[in-house]
């Protein structure tokens, strides 16, 4: 029986709409097993000649401005949402009133109250929904999920994880959206710190409550002359404000008990993209750091006393997660496989009805907790995480 088609219209195509295109193109060539079949329609976004170029390099078969077309055209299923964070509710509820599923990048939105929005359109619409917290389908951090809910640490105790990069160190680094608040809604907090939120509730379990703090090392900065990549720009002349973190770090509980120590930060120096955690339990632990992405750490009490120590598993053996898709044994995978991993999990979704995971709900689970540490800093107080919806 032939598949279904899975209609796709991209919005964004700069750095993470790159990397979802990548996830369409390559997810039938990697998994023959996909249940749905993506196709590249459309690629939109704010400047025509770019969305033209962008639409013949990543694969698209047309390109428009803006992002009512592919919101409303007749020919497209889907709509990833690959935009800047103060965008992300607007399309997703033209998507969502039309009828379309929904692909969103993460943090899900600015705010709680937007998220609940973006959830109320998707249920009234009826359609499919996921947020792209991508860490979860590097294969290691997979298989760290299926060694703790095999009980191979036994009762969590700690988590303790920290995303650390060090792009805008230079303090003539220009002011790029990803430094307003009125753009990117927070600085490091909503950037990094979400993905390992959504990595401790992930491991470990649901939040409880959280105590906070925040600081801004370089307050003014030149304004953007050019984006020249991904992470990349150019500098102008005069100065703006910076209004947003550079650094968050906030203590947790979760609900299980477990304690948690988080800690995001642009200003760690030889950190390119350090993305680490460690889950200490009862019976063993588990460490993961993105940088060697294609190995999980793992130490167990279980083993004879003399010969406790960490052992590395290279996690590229067919029996892992999502390796499958790849190569043989030893032969590694990279960043950009996490977004085909996303896809292989979306496409699945769509072809049988239900959410896959990380859906819009995580995505409110996260912000929820987000917004707690902003509260934290603010009051200088624990504040219990809520998510009433
Ligand atoms: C920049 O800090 C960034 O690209 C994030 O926006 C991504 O979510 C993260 O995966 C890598 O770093």
């Amino acid at each position: 029986m032939a598949k279904k088609k899975v209609r796709v219209g991209l919005v964004g195509y700069m750095f993470m709409g790159k990397a979802h295109s990548l996830g369409y193109r390559d997810v039938a060539f990697a998994f023959p097993d996909v249940k749905a079949v993506p196709v590249m329609k459309e690629i939109s976004g704010l400047d025509g000649e770019e969305a033209r170029i962008y639409a013949a390099r990543y694969g698209w078969e047309r390109s428009s401005v803006g992002y009512e077309r592919v919101c409303e055209a007749k020919d497209i299923d889907l709509v990833d949402i690959s935009t800047g964070n103060d965008s992300h509710r607007e399309i997703c509820l033209a998507a969502a009133r039309n009828g379309k599923h929904i692909f969103c990048e993460k943090p899900m939105a600015m705010s709680v109250v937007e998220c609940k929005d973006m959830i109320k359109a998707v249920e009234k619409a009826g359609v499919i929904h996921m947020i792209d917290f991508n860490y979860r389908t590097v294969p290691a951090v997979a298989l760290a999920k299926q060694m703790v809910e095999k009980g191979m640490i036994g009762t969590p105790y700690h988590f303790r994880a920290v995303y650390l990069q060090d792009w805008i160190i230079d303090p003539e680094f220009p002011l790029v959206w990803r430094l307003q608040k009125d753009k990117a809604g927070s600085g490091a907090h909503g950037d990094l710190n979400a993905h390992i939120i959504d990595l401790g509730r992930y491991l470990c379990g649901e939040f409880d409550s959280v105590c906070g703090m925040m600081e801004t090392f370089i307050k003014n900065r030149p304004l953007l002359a050019a984006q020249t990549g991904g992470l990349s720009a150019e500098a102008a002349g005069d100065m703006g404000a910076v209004t947003v973190d550079d650094a968050t770090l906030f203590l947790a509980k979760f609900q299980n008990g477990a304690v948690g120590t988080f800690e995001a930060t642009r200003f760690a120096t030889g950190n390119r993209n350090g993305n680490h955690f460690e889950l200490n339990g009862s019976d063993g632990s588990i460490r993961f750091n993105l940088e060697r992405m294609n190995e999980l750490e793992y130490f167990s009490r279980k083993d004879k006393d003399a010969y406790q120590g960490w052992k590395t598993i290279l996690v590229t053996d067919p029996t892992h997660p999502y390796i499958k898709g790849w190569w043989p044994a030893g032969h590694i995978i990279g960043w950009q496989h996490t977004f085909v991993h996303q896809v292989y999990n979306l496409m699945n979704g769509i072809a049988t009805g239900i959410n896959p995971s990380p859906n819009f709900y995580d995505g409110l689970k996260c912000q929820a907790v987000l917004e707690a540490v902003e509260e934290s800093v603010e009051t200088e107080q624990w504040v219990k995480v809520k998510v009433d919806y």
